[in-house]
């Protein structure tokens, strides 16, 4: 007698092969720079270099554990976490959205990211949805289309593709470092925008300078809070004053 089969009802996931570049990467090499992970040039100006590195657990709130994240030999360079979401029912008019699924992510100093794993992320993807990528003290970015994935689709988030083709703001979600296309630093706050406020919190930083600590206002992620790490915050400002960066106002 056959067997019957049934449909699942589970949709499949979709592995999503990201890249994304923070903003401060060696513009000759292309590469994300980042010594959260070992300590690098001035980890040794760190009394307790444990607070200054890379978190073992994410940064989101999301409760994601990697205990091995700072032992390279195991998990390979880790420049930070970063975080990526899926929206459905996204509403341009009422600026609403509904959040599918979150997860937090790792980034190599090319751009890729990958899960804890070490894989390429999966996301359950059904219907039109929008991906969106958040770094914790960088301009969130979102793909500047829906896109409708199902099966065991593979899908390449492109960002030069995806996310440079928007037109109200003429610096794009995202700005040319070299010869590459990368996040802005600058948005400590989290909340779309590169403002003053994010500038109250790093002249917070620098009034106590605390450097040696896993902080939003290292953009540079050298462990050290300092004029650079203002510079390139006070840049994106001058950039983004009077344009809204906030996805929807954007697209
Ligand atoms: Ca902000
Ligand atoms: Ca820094």
């Amino acid at each position: 007698m056959a067997r019957r089969h049934y449909k699942s009802s589970v949709a499949k996931k979709v592995q999503l092969d990201l890249n994304v570049l923070l903003e401060h990467i060696n513009t000759t090499s292309g590469l994300m720079l980042g010594d959260l992970q070992t300590g690098g040039f001035y980890g040794v100006l760190c009394p307790d270099l444990n607070l200054a590195l890379i978190p073992k657990t994410d940064p989101y709130g999301l409760g994601t554990y990697m205990p091995d994240i700072r032992n390279v030999s195991i998990v390979g360079t880790i420049i930070d976490w970063i975080k990526v979401e899926i929206w459905g029912n996204v509403n341009f008019t009422t600026m609403t959205y509904n959040l599918l699924e979150e997860q937090a992510l790792l980034l190599r100093p090319d751009g890729t990211v990958i899960n804890t794993e070490l894989q390429s992320p999966q996301f359950n993807m059904a219907g039109d949805v929008y991906i969106v990528v958040r770094h914790r003290s960088h301009l969130a970015i979102m793909s500047s289309g829906s896109v409708n994935l199902s099966g065991d689709a593979e899908y390449k988030f492109d960002h030069l593709s995806k996310v440079l083709n928007l037109t109200n703001n003429p610096y794009g979600q995202l700005r040319l470092r070299g010869t590459k296309y990368v996040m802005w630093s600058g948005d400590l706050n989290q909340d779309g925008l590169i403002d003053q406020d994010d500038i109250d919190i790093y002249d917070i930083c620098i009034q106590y300078y605390t450097s040696c600590n896993y902080s939003v206002c290292d953009v540079t992620r050298d462990l050290l809070i300092n004029i650079q790490d203002g510079t390139y915050i006070l840049q994106n400002i001058k950039y983004n004053l009077e344009s809204s960066t906030n996805f929807f106002t954007q697209l």
